[in-house]
């Protein structure tokens, strides 16, 4: 049986507030290709499908049509679980619909999928956590845990326990959910898990926003379902297997799109996973077109900027522009190098002067009163103070000085 495990989608997140919904379309399109290719006869979908808990309408319908492809009416069973970022409620109201088209929709920890009928396949058996399927000719047993928040488990986390055992607690009732919840991993099925939670020692990139405050809300890799053949993960925005998950193969799929500029020196990629019984588990990690590269752009100076927006306008990516300068850009420089290069994400000056000072940091109290004025003054404003302004600020710090000897 051929899995893949996609996550961390978030349609309907911008860049400094420019859309990129333009290529979330391509790569749910690339998805399709892929799924059809490569023969994927179930998928599963770790969370964070959404950005934030009220997406744009526009993403939503993006959404659906992308599922309804990649289902292929029905004939393809999708699971897909809520991440930190998704409304539980809202991401599954869609439910009745969806199930025609075999796409089972999982908000909450405690969330059943009902024994029935979908699309051209079967759900046999389920409970909390987990629920069968009947696959051509094959059972696949799939535990299914959607984020679990704190207040979504808070039964089990008492106020007065301190953040160590917080963890702990946190982290061992997941396990406690897992292993129970593995007495349905039997010998003569495909065993999988899903879920959307931070494994310690995982890799993080900066646009995950944390789960958890001070990682209290961090699992031991060891508290993952020890019976399933693949956990697919969701969080972790970089491709990763979990560390020390030992015999079992637990990955994070990633997100397909950099999502910030932080992320362009990895490539993006979804996993097919390859499960036949007695044999081992075999993972291929499928890399994903850069639909619109994110380039940091360093130039020497306001005219190097230029020249480069210049020559290197055509191509189509997001920059980040910075300059080294020792005074501020017009507007009319702004606007020129917007023009020239479109998709500027930010332009940021980087004043020659901030650098050597915290290179050459003094002991302040050696230094004059006008020159710690003048370095906070460029610290402040980016721009050396006026001959005037510092007159009469010495002005004023002279006057002070004769008025303490009074
Ligand atoms: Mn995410």
């Amino acid at each position: 049986m051929k899995i893949l495990h996609t996550s961390d989608w978030h349609l309907g997140k911008t860049l400094e507030g420019n859309s990129r919904l333009a290529e979330q379309e391509r790569f749910l399109e690339e998805l399709v290709t892929i799924v059809n290719e490569k023969e994927i006869d179930l998928i599963l979908v770790a969370g964070d499908i959404y950005d934030t808990s009220n997406p744009p309408a526009q993403a939503e319908r993006l959404f659906y049509d992308s599922v309804k492809k990649l289902s292929a009416n029905g004939q393809r069973p999708i699971i897909i679980v809520a991440g930190n970022h998704d409304n539980p409620d809202r991401l599954v109201a869609a439910s009745p619909l969806a199930y025609e088209h075999g796409v089972v929709l999982l908000g909450k920890p405690k969330s059943i999928v009902e024994i029935g009928k979908y699309g051209t396949f079967e759900i046999v058996d389920s409970g909390e956590g987990f629920l069968e399927i009947d696959l051509k000719g094959e059972r696949v047993v799939i535990l299914t845990l959607p984020y679990p928040s704190e207040q979504r488990l808070n039964e089990l986390l008492s106020e007065e326990l301190a953040e160590d055992a917080r963890r702990k607690s946190y982290s061992a009732r997941i396990g406690e959910i897992f292993s129970n919840l593995s007495e349905k991993h039997r010998e003569d099925t495909i065993n999988l898990a899903i879920s959307h939670l931070f494994v310690m020692g995982g890799e993080e990139v900066g646009s995950e926003r944390p789960i958890q405050l001070g990682g209290s809300l961090t699992v031991d890799a060891n508290h993952l379902p020890q019976r399933a053949h693949y956990v697919a993960l969701g969080h972790l925005h970089k491709p990763q297997k979990v560390v020390g998950s030992g015999k079992i193969k637990a990955y994070y799929s990633g997100s397909p799109i950099e999502y910030s500029k932080k992320e362009v020196h990895y490539s993006k990629s979804v996993y097919v996973v390859e499960v036949n019984l007695g044999l081992d588990t075999k993972v291929e990690e499928v890399y994903l077109k850069n639909y619109k590269p994110i380039e940091v752009w360093k130039c020497k100076g306001i005219k190097e900027a230029l020249i480069r927006c210049e020559e290197d306008g055509e191509r189509d990516i997001w920059v980040y522009l910075e300059i080294q300068t020792d005074r501020v850009m017009t507007q009319s420089e702004i606007k020129e190098m917007k023009k020239l290069r479109p998709h500027i994400v930010e332009i940021k000056p980087v004043f020659q002067e901030m650098d050597r000072e915290e290179e050459e940091l003094e002991d302040m109290t050696t230094m004059r009163i006008e020159d710690l004025f003048k370095d906070y003054y460029i610290y402040k404003n980016g721009v050396h103070p006026t001959e005037e302004l510092m007159d009469l600020f010495s002005e004023i710090a002279q006057g002070e000085g004769d008025e303490d000897e009074t």
